[in-house]
């Protein structure tokens, strides 16, 4: 291992987070090698914010080693401290000030952080520090922040699809040379939303074997986090940006074409199907998203897939994770403590272990604990929308989908939880509740057929659970929701059931609510150190 000497003249230190593992960062551009101490940091702190899935340690903390390694050989001198290190005082801000007496920087330079929390922290090194301490904006993003409040301020409604559009312009995807969308059209939805067919064949996606530091990396998360959720084995994630673009180039050779029409379809065991798998690698810093989206218009221009898929995919990625990051930083921090609808009910316990009858939430479970992923559809329309009719806790909700997700960080989970899935923010991102019974689930998955329950059945012990939920949630929320012009037109068919019936949903809805068993909180200790600090 190569020793780090004490800076003859000052150097300028770079301290590089987990999810900022990119070549270019703003942070570096500039610096002289000779001159400029990169700093990264293993701290307990990040690991246990809130008990992150056992995957999603071991790939932040490989990805950062293999990082350092690629700085090391591209030249640049690296201090890397380690989680195990005896002096780790276990914070970004002890490590940072541990580097400051170590290298005696002139200067510190750092791009600002992904999400408030550590955000907060960093604001505070001008002051801590001696040196100078430069925090520089994210430009990874397509949007910044200055951008995005230009674009929100005087909206009512911040419409994810006029912002899409802006976007488009503003970069040239997909837009012909005169300044028209290609294809004619702005959005393809409509061409895509097929149900899964037997058919389908998904190819595989590729998986990455452990090399010798990831193996080290699960030793030290066995030892360390092994009471996280998760199966540490088997590990396939992408560590290196060499990965990361042998599994998106993959996407776009093999799934990119059908990405569009099964985009919400939903098969038991599969938890990837025609997706890109590419959210791990692009929000910790292994892929750009300019580079996905161009390499993709390509493919559209060479004529290697179709329209509504290419502009699917550009649409998540340009349009949705551009916005959900725009809205994040717009709405915090009282977007973490929303709960308009007043949802107070305990997470349940099935949420950690799976174990429920319904086949629906026990394989999505299923994919979170193996895969430490689910996909879009898996998470709003199956757990996130469970959560939303059954009246769980949003904040209870947020610690869940921060856990579990090897590529959830609070900047993209939090608006797709509190906005997107609950409906906590009372409507700021999304227009209406994404509520469903099981009549969705059932016309775009699998699950349904060999359930325990009677996704036919509306009410009584047989029926699907999400049937009488629903009607629990609409009307339970009536007051908030019966002048929303989108959903309010259902109270006129709750209207017409009569009281019966009605008693028939409510009963059923509650018997089931009764009998949930709320999970035990040392899943999710953080959630429980958090309500202590308040
Ligand atoms: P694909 O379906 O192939 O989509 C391509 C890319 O588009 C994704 O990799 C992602 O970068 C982007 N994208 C798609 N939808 C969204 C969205 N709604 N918000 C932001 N970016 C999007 N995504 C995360 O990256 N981290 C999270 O913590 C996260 N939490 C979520 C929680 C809930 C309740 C919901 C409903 C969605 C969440 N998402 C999150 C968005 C989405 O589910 C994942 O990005 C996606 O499943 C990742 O798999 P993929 O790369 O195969 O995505
Ligand atoms: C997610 C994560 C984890 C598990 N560990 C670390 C760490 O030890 N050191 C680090 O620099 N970053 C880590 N990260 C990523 C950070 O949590 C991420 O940078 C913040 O969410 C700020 O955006
Ligand atoms: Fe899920 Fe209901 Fe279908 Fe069972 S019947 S799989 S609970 S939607």
């Amino acid at each position: 291992m190569r020793t780090i000497s004490m800076a003859q003249t000052a150097c300028t230190l770079v301290p590089i987070l987990g999810d900022q593992l990119s070549n270019g960062l703003a942070s570096l551009r500039g610096c002289d090698k000779a001159e400029t101490i990169v700093l990264m940091m293993e701290v307990w702190d990040e690991a246990t914010y809130v008990k992150h899935h056992k995957q999603k340690i071991t790939l932040i903390f490989s990805a950062m080693r293999h990082f350092a390694e690629e700085m090391r050989a591209a030249g640049w001198t690296v201090d890397y401290v380690h989680l195990d290190a005896p002096d780790n005082s276990g914070s970004l801000t002890g490590e940072v000030a541990r580097g400051i007496e170590r290298h005696q920087p002139g200067a510190v330079r750092i791009v600002e952080a992904g999400e408030w929390r550590v955000q907060q922290v960093i604001e505070q090194w001008p002051d801590k520090f001696a040196c100078d301490v430069a925090i520089l904006p994210d430009d990874r993003f397509l949007c910044s922040h200055v951008q995005f409040q230009a674009w929100a301020e005087g909206r009512k409604q911040l419409t994810m699809e006029l912002f899409y559009r802006e976007m488009r312009k503003r970069t040239g995807i997909l837009m012909t040379a005169d300044g028209k969308p290609k294809g004619g059209e702005w959005n393809y939805d409509k061409d895509n939303r097929e149900p899964p067919k037997a058919d389908m064949n998904p190819p595989k996606v590729p998986k990455f074997a452990p090399d010798a530091i990831t193996r080290e990396v699960q030793d030290l998360v066995a030892a360390r986090f092994g009471d996280h959720f998760g199966d540490l084995e088997p590990f396939g994630w992408p560590v290196t940006r060499a990965q990361a673009l042998e599994a998106a180039d993959a996407f776009f050779r093999q799934r990119m074409a059908k990405f569009g029409p099964y985009q919400d379809a939903m098969v038991h065991g599969s938890d990837d199907l025609f997706h890109s798998m590419v959210s791990t690698s692009l929000n910790c810093g292994l892929l750009d998203p300019l580079e996905l989206c161009e390499r993709a218009e390509k493919a559209f221009d060479e004529g290697h897939a179709p329209l509504n898929s290419v502009e699917g995919f550009i649409r998540q990625i340009l349009g949705w994770r551009e916005y959900i990051r725009g809205f994040y930083w717009l709405h915090m921090p009282g977007l973490a403590h929303d709960n308009v609808l007043n949802a107070h009910r305990p997470l349940p316990e099935f949420f950690w272990t799976g174990e429920t009858d319904m086949r629906c939430l026990a394989d999505c479970v299923r994919s979170t604990r193996e895969d430490a992923h689910a996909h879009h559809i898996q998470r709003l329309m199956v757990l996130g929308n469970f959560c939303l009719i059954a009246g769980i806790d949003p904040q209870a909700v947020q610690d869940w989908f921060l856990a579990v997700y090897a590529d959830a960080y609070e900047w993209v989970e939090l608006p797709n939880v509190s906005g997107m899935t609950l409906y906590a923010d009372g409507g700021k991102l999304a227009t209406k509740p994404y509520a469903a019974s099981g009549n969705y689930i059932n016309k775009m998955s699998d699950y349904c057929k060999k359930c325990r329950y009677k996704v036919a059945q509306k009410t009584g012990e047989d029926s699907c659970p999400f049937n009488p939920l629903y009607w629990h949630f609409m009307d339970r929320n009536r007051e908030a929701l019966s002048k929303n012009h989108r959903i309010g037109r259902i109270f006129s068919t709750w209207d017409r059931m009569g009281e019966e019936k009605q008693r028939a949903y409510l009963d059923s809805a509650e018997a089931f609510l009764d009998r949930l068993e709320p999970a035990n909180p040392s899943w999710a200790r953080v959630a429980i150190e958090r309500e202590a600090a308040e």
